[in-house]
């Protein structure tokens, strides 16, 4: 033992009843480390306070909570956080006062006898039970806040969350109305560039919503601190949360499962609205919607130019992620359109990959998320975009036989 403090005070060997031998001469045995040590905190201090501004800004907590269920996670965080602070308080004090009062140098002995008293004895007993008490209750409320989490009811509005590599869909179920949403470009987003999308999902507040989460491709999780708490979005599974919003706001949040080289670029923004504005964003939505069903269901027959029109917003909204703007894809993984054989040969092989996907690729099946008014646009969009100039038109009808 003696050489291992040896190693840390620098001194001989020697018992704890014996004073230290040379206590007096050791302490201050080197000043400029000393120096060294004031002026180093000295110009950390004044970092710090010449920083004070800076520290304003900085949210150190948890997000805000508007809604029950959240906000009774944030109270579970902030009672065990202050329970587990003020519990360190009382230990390190404690500590810190055996340290200073029974030091070494003082000649303290250790009480011999403290096992023979009442407070010796029943302590050994008291502490745990207190800590176990405080254990209990703690669980106690976690339970409460998890049966919470469980307790599903009938809901105003359900919304189908599905992610996908990478971005996340929408679907009001009882409205039937479908958003896809992705991340702002940086052009257009500035500062908030990876935290803002080019379509929040919109719910009104004082309503309660229930989410269903689920994913096309791999693990996802829609996590929205300030509304809901998060639960994996999985493959064939279908998770269930709900929440209702209690003040009007946008309100952000992110994937939080690592889901592949864009995890970072999914992004998630809910706009919570009164139930007025609600209502008439949503029959704004199915008028449009309404509109472009019949567009695409009437006998129009479409030009190249008409086609390829629509067809550009279609493939800015959905493909130049991956094929690039330009459609000059992005090596090695997403592919060239710009003179593509697919996109320059056969149509039924250039609707076929668009609608179908490709398995086991990034690219996923169309099919099921664009009406045949937008493939079709696309479609002809890229065989005529690019340079690719193969002058054909494919009309939503040509669609409508394909998906067959
Ligand atoms: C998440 C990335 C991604 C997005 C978004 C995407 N694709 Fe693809 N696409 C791919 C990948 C990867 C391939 C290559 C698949 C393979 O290995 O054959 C591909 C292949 C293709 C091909 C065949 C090209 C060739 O020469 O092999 C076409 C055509 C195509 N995509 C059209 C589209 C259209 C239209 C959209 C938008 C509606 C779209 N893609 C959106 C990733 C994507
Ligand atoms: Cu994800």
């Amino acid at each position: 033992m003696s050489y291992h403090f040896g190693a840390l005070s620098g001194s001989v060997s020697h018992s704890i009843q014996e004073p230290h031998p040379n206590s007096k001469s050791k302490v201050i045995h080197n000043t400029s480390y000393r120096k060294n040590l004031f002026v180093r905190s000295a110009a950390i201090t004044t970092f710090a306070l010449g920083s004070l501004p800076a520290w304003a800004e900085m949210k150190l907590n948890l997000v805000e909570p508007v809604s029950p269920l959240t906000k009774s996670v944030y109270d579970l965080h902030m009672i065990t956080s202050w329970l587990a602070f003020w519990i360190m308080v009382v230990v390190i004090g404690l500590v810190g006062y055996a340290m200073i009062k029974f030091r070494k140098s003082k000649n303290y002995q250790a009480d011999q006898t403290f096992h023979e008293n009442s407070f010796g004895r029943w302590s050994w007993l008291l502490v745990p039970v207190i800590v176990l008490g405080i254990d209990l209750s703690i669980a106690g409320k976690a339970n409460n806040t998890f049966d919470q989490v469980e307790d599903i009811g009938t809901a105003d509005v359900t919304v189908k969350v599905t992610g996908s590599q990478w971005k996340w869909t929408y679907d009001y179920i009882e409205d039937d109305i479908r958003l896809i949403s992705s991340i702002k470009k940086k052009e257009d987003a500035g500062d908030e560039y990876l935290r803002s999308v080019d379509e929040p999902l919109v719910l009104p507040v004082n309503q309660r919503i229930r989410f269903l989460h689920t994913a096309t491709d791999v693990l996802h999780a829609w996590w929205v601190p300030a509304i809901a708490v998060k639960k994996d979005s999985i493959p064939g599974y279908i998770n269930e949360t709900w929440t209702v919003i209690e003040r009007e706001g946008l309100y952000t949040g992110q994937c939080a499962e690592n889901c592949g080289t864009g995890h970072a670029y999914m992004p998630i923004q809910v706009a919570a609205v009164s139930a007025d504005a609600y209502q008439s964003w949503m029959a704004e939505k199915k008028s449009k919607k309404q509109a472009e069903i019949a567009l695409a269901s009437s006998d129009k027959i479409w030009t190249v130019e008409e086609m390829s029109a629509k067809g550009e917003e279609v493939y800015n909204t959905f493909c130049s992620a991956c094929h690039q703007p330009g459609g000059e894809g992005l090596a090695p993984v997403f592919p060239a359109l710009k003179g593509s054989p697919i996109a320059t040969g056969d149509i039924a092989a250039h609707l076929n990959i668009v609608i179908n996907g490709k398995q086991g690729t990034a690219m996923s099946a169309w099919g099921a998320q664009l009406s045949d008014l937008q493939i079709a646009a696309v479609v002809t969009y890229e065989r005529n975009a690019f340079g690719n100039n193969v002058g054909d038109v494919v009309q939503p009808s040509d669609i409508k036989a394909a998906r067959k």
